[in-house]
């Protein structure tokens, strides 16, 4: 029998597996770090390592690993009613429950959610919503959506469409026809010498600019992250989210914030929305909705939508596991957690700003050109050059990346963005630990590149 070590497991990945996002002949070569259990904000790997999760897992770890709650909550559905869809006619309580009590904490005028099984299902959901609600209203016509280049909304076909990485467009044909993109509202990466507001409204104006050339009649919808999140922790300029909704407000189309990473607390309020007062029409949810412990997302959709839909005959679309009883009951769960323990409120009072002060200790460190964040969400930008931010060729922040695996704390990588999104429920003393291993591993940056 063979041995359960690290060499073992490694082995079974290069034999058997094809993970995400991977390179498969560098990591064949190089091997997968092996997690094996996690406790609170931490992971531990199959060599013993305590590493501290900057990330909350995938940006989905709310409340912390090793909550029995969510434990309970799953064994008791499973004991209960393990499966059931919602189908030709059925239902069952955790989907309901858990759609009343999504109606609860969302914005208002939003008391309905379809669900799926992930945040690219909820945006493939999204995407044919929306062209169905037109259609209904006699005007099929009304097709293209708008997204953002470098915005991200999941790597189904829908998904990588809509989003605006260009190297996922470059595999397998994307994106698919009707998505246009406009630019992103990255002002350390893209405004150059502009003021960063005058920055914003001018990005933001590429809206209006582009309903007006495709044809506000043949626009369905703009797509869009409150604040992107896996295209490197973009915080819009100020000026930037008040331009889009004068234009939104001019034209008939309608709004998607896709909430998959801002939802549920990542900035202390319930949706990134709600920060920044944006009235979406649907808002595809995901990740924090059951902190990551079981796979489960949705779309929650404005009241208006919903009257057109209620007209519209059959829709036809849903997934084997939308509404999953065991997915919901752990999704309720997670939400008593975040109200119960006041969660968003110590965020909002407490751990965001300490973490947001602290982190931008990390601007006087010689490799860091910006150090950004909102709520508990932060990046830090690695440049040759502090004053031109003059950038490095892309493969510095995966040398960042490393040292900080070495060293006991995930950290994210965006090309040279260096990100974090911890649990929300880190404490003071571990974020005093993240950024002492962060400008640690700062300095092991800069020292391999001679610095
Ligand atoms: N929308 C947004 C805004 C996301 O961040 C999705 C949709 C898709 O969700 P699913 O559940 O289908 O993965 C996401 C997912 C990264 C990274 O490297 C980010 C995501 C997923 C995988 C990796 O930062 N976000």
């Amino acid at each position: 029998m063979s041995q359960r070590n690290t060499e073992h497991w490694q082995a079974l990945g290069r034999s058997h597996h094809l993970p995400p996002f991977s390179d498969y002949k560098a990591l064949n070569a190089k091997g997968s770090r092996i997690i094996t259990r996690a406790e609170g904000v931490y992971l531990y790997d199959s060599e013993g390592r305590r590493i501290l999760d900057g990330m909350a897992g995938l940006w989905c770890v709310n409340v912390g690993y090793g909550r029995e709650e969510l434990v309970e909550a799953a064994a008791r559905q499973m004991r209960e009613l393990p499966y059931y869809n919602l189908f030709f006619q059925t239902a069952h309580p955790p989907a309901l429950e858990l759609a009343q009590a999504i109606a609860e904490i969302a914005p208002s005028g939003m008391h309905h959610v379809f669900f799926t099984g992930s945040g690219s299902e909820a945006n493939d959901t999204v995407l044919r919503m929306v062209r169905h609600y037109w259609a209904v209203q006699g005007r099929p016509e009304k097709q293209v959506i708008i997204g953002r280049w470098n915005g991200y909304h999941g790597s189904t076909v829908a998904g990588a469409s809509l989003g605006g990485m260009k190297a996922m467009h470059g595999q397998g044909g994307l994106p698919i026809p009707g998505i246009e993109h406009i630019d992103q509202p990255y002002w350390f990466g893209e405004g150059g010498d502009e003021d960063p507001d005058a920055f914003g409204v001018r990005v933001a104006n590429q809206l209006d600019e582009k309903i007006r050339a495709i044809g506000a009649d043949k626009v369905a919808a703009f797509i869009a992250e409150p604040i992107q999140g896996a295209g490197g922790v973009v915080i819009p300029p100020d000026s930037y989210w008040s331009r889009i909704k004068a234009i939104l407000a001019a034209h008939d189309i309608l709004f998607i914030a896709d909430e998959v990473i801002c939802g549920f607390g990542r900035t202390g309020e319930w949706f990134g929305s709600d920060y920044y007062g944006l009235t979406p029409d649907l808002m595809p949810i995901a990740k924090g909705l059951t902190s990551g412990y079981l796979p489960m997302g949705g779309v929650i959709v404005r009241d208006k939508v919903v009257e057109v839909l209620n007209e519209g005959g059959e829709f036809f679309h849903g997934f084997t596991y939308s509404g999953h009883p065991v997915a919901a009951a752990v999704a309720l769960a997670n939400l008593r957690i975040l109200q119960e323990e006041r969660i968003l409120e110590t965020v909002r009072e407490r751990t965001a700003p300490y973490l947001q002060r602290r982190w931008r200790e990390l601007a006087e460190h010689p490799l860091v050109g910006e150090a950004r964040g909102l709520g508990m969400l932060a990046a830090l930008e690695l440049v040759q050059d502090k004053r031109s931010r003059a950038r490095f060729a892309g493969e510095t922040g995966l040398r960042c990346r490393e040292h900080c695996l070495n060293n006991g704390l995930v950290m994210r990588a965006v090309g040279d963005t260096m990100i974090v999104a911890p649990p929300l429920v880190i404490r003071q003393a571990e974020v005093d630990e993240l950024i002492d291993k962060a400008w640690r591993c700062l300095d092991l940056t800069a020292r391999e590149l001679g610095r």
